[in-house]
This record gives structure tokens, C-alpha cells and sequence, in this order.
């Protein structure tokens, strides 16, 4: 099935949303439109009952640039770059995060500013060997956005985390995974078809189980110990309840594969 975007290609099949960013010749730079049709393309991926996994990459050599440094706009006498993340940006990264299925990141290229830390929000993030990071913002005189100041020292430590932020240098895909900062890195060729098996492997998981997977993990950076064993005790009773769970043990006990239905 696909869906019709201006900025976006978007395709569903088995069990995977596809979400190809499609301004090639601005290495899929984010503009208000993109950042829009993102939000209705994820809330279309939750509405879904279909849809049990999300795979998001870049179409050319770029995987996204950030903010598109083009738009008049962004250098306005009386912009408000405090607004624009209000309004566009932060409910994009928190829509991506608060998604209840598995979003995996296909970083075909390089992924810069914005397009760096909106790859990083997602839940897995593979990058093809010849793909970089750039905290690219120094360059043009911001801080990092999208969550980047509170991902990037979680995932790679106080010291590196100041390091991409203040130089601004480029990191390759391999150094990213090495870091910790990526899940993995894949031969250039090979990065579609393992990111597309993988996607499609998770939408055959019990889907509600990785949702709430997701939900507890990522409220642990900001929990004691204690408050996150009660989130666990509330999220696994919630998962308990699920069709698949009793379907995961059935199958454990007959010796046979598990037939999850993402309920
Ligand atoms: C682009 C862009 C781009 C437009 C390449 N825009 N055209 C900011 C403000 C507002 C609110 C909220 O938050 C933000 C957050 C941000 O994202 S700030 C960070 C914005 N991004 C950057 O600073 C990165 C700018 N781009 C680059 O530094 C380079 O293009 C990188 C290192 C990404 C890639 O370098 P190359 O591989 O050498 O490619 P290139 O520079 O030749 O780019 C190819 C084309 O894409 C080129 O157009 P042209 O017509 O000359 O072929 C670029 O102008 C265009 N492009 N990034 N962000």
C-alpha cells in the first residue's frame, strides 16, 4: 500500500510502515512540510492495526541534513527558533519516542544537525559504512536540538557527547557503532536489506511487549531504581494481559513457533 506525500515516500508491506525522507537534492534537509507529513505518516503508523513495525531511512547519498539552511525563514530579523522546535520539532522527536511499536533507522548516509539527533531517537539505528554523524549546530552558531544534549551523553558519555557538540566533527558510522552511539554498522550495499529483515522481523514480535519494552527503558534514565521496578510491575501486568503473551508461553510449551498477532 503507499501513501502519497510531497516530501515523504511511504509504503506499507508486511507489517513494516517505509518511510523514505524524499528531497534528495538537499540531502533530505527537514522542511515545515516534512516535518508535518513525518507526524501524520507516524500517527498513521499507530492508527494501523497492520503496521507493527516502522523503518525510516533517506532516499540518495544523504540520510538528512537538519533544518534546510535555504528557507528564507531561518535567518529572519525576528526568528524564534525556540518556537519553531515548540511547534515542529520537539512534538516530532516526542511522537517518535512515545510510538508504541518498533522504529528502526536505516542511516544511509550523512546525517547532520537535526537529521542526526531525529536518527538517534529512534529505537534501533543501523548506518550503512559510509554514513557519518555531524553535531553540524556549532557550525552555524546553535546548541544541538532534538534531544540531542540529554541522547548524546546517555548514549556515549560526558566526555564524547561534549566533544561531538563542540567541534562539530564528522563521526563515521563504524566509530558510532564502536561508541555505543548506533546499535550497527552494515557494508554500504547490505544496509536496506538488513535494516528492511530487520524491521520485519520485529513486526512478527508481540508488538504491545516491544511497545512497552520501549516505554520502560526509556524511563529509565530518569528513575531510581525503585520507581522503575514499579513501572516494571505496572508495565508487565499490562503485558501479561496481551493475547501474545499467552501465546509466547503456549508455543514454548508445544515446542513450536510463536504466531504473535500484535495484541
Ligand atoms: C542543504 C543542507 C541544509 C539546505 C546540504 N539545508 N540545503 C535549525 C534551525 C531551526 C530550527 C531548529 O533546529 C535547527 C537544527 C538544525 O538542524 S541546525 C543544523 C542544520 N544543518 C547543517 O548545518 C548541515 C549543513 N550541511 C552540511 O554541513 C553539509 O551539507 C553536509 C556535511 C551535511 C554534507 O556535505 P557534502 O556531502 O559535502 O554535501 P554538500 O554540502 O555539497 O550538500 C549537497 C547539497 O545539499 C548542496 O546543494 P547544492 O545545490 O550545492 O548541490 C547543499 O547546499 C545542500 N544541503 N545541507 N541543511
Amino acid at each position: 500500500m503507499d501513501m502519497a506525500y510531497e516530501t515523504l515516500l511511504v509504503e506499507i508491506e508486511a507489517g513494516v510502515m517505509s518511510i523514505t525522507l524524499n528531497r534528495p537534492d538537499r540531502l533530505n534537509a527537514f522542511t515545515a512540510v516534512m516535518l508535518a507529513e513525518l507526524t501524520l505518516a507516524l500517527d498513521a503508523a499507530e492508527k494501523e492495526e497492520a503496521v507493527r513495525a516502522i523503518l525510516i531511512t533517506g532516499a540518495g547519498r544523504g540520510f538528512c541534513a537538519g533544518q534546510d539552511l535555504g528557507d528564507r525563514k531561518v535567518i529572519d530579523e525576528d526568528i524564534d527558533l525556540g518556537a519553531s522546535l515548540e511547534e515542529r520539532y520537539n512534538p516530532l522527536v516526542k511522537r517518535l519516542r512515545a510510538l508504541p511499536k518498533p522504529v528502526v533507522c536505516a542511516v544511509n548516509g550523512v546525517a547532520a544537525g537535526a537529521g542526526a539527533n531525529f536518527a538517534l531517537c529512534c529505537d534501533i539505528v543501523l548506518a550503512a559504512e559510509g554514513a557519518s554523524f555531524i553535531q553540524a549546530f556549532a557550525k552555524i552558531g546553535l546548541i544541538p536540538d532534538c534531544g540531542g544534549t540529554w541522547l548524546l551523553p546517555r548514549l556515549v558519555g560526558h566526555a564524547r557527547a561534549m566533544g561531538l557538540a563542540l567541534t562539530a566533527d564528522k563521526l563515521e558510522a563504524r566509530r558510532a557503532a564502536d561508541w555505543g552511539l548506533i546499535w550497527q554498522v552494515v557494508p554500504d550495499a547490505e544496509l536496506m536489506r538488513e535494516a528492511t529483515s530487520l524491521a520485519r522481523h520485529l513486526a512478527t514480535q508481540p508488538t504491545r511487549a516491544l511497545g512497552l519494552t520501549k516505554q520502560a527503558l526509556q524511563a529509565s534514565s530518569t528513575h531510581s531504581i525503585d520507581s522503575q521496578l514499579a513501572i516494571e510491575r505496572d508495565l508487565q501486568r499490562e503485558a501479561g494481559r496481551t493475547e501474545d503473551y499467552r501465546e509466547g508461553v503456549a508455543a514454548f510449551r508445544e515446542k513450536r513457533v510463536p504466531a504473535f498477532k500484535g495484541r
